[in-house]
């Protein structure tokens, strides 16, 4: 009877050091990529659509080069930050330094291609 509690006590204490390394795992990032075809890609040459929100730094309406100071990219599972993106020209039209834009993007890896861009009232 001895020996039995001894080995249910140490089963505990198995499972409560157990439990314990569970709950100290840090929890795993959530998934962001949408379910379908593009989330099951792989990583390399993967082309990735995002949205988001931001603000223009700079941009030049002759090469399409435009950079922006954007919120968390939606779709890519980027955080906020100031970079370049290229457009088509005429999709700059109209925009100027210092708006605020929603805007959507192709990244191939490399390079982030701007597919549609507007003011955004707020
Ligand atoms: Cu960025």
């Amino acid at each position: 009877m001895k020996k039995f509690l001894m080995i249910a006590s140490s089963l505990a204490l198995l499972a409560s050091l157990a439990a314990c390394k569970k709950a100290a795992e840090a929890p795993k990032p959530a998934e962001t990529a949408t379910a379908g075809s593009m989330a099951n890609m792989p990583m390399a040459q993967e082309t990735k659509r995002g949205t988001g929100e931001g603000k223009i730094v700079s941009l030049n309406a002759e090469t399409g080069a435009i950079s922006i100071e954007h919120g968390p990219i939606t779709g890519l599972g980027w955080p906020g930050m100031t970079m370049g993106f290229m457009a088509k020209p005429d999709l700059l039209k109209g925009l100027a330094k210092g708006d605020k834009v929603s805007f959507a993007i192709v990244w191939d890896g490399k390079t982030g291609t701007v597919t549609k861009i507007e003011k955004s009232g707020s």
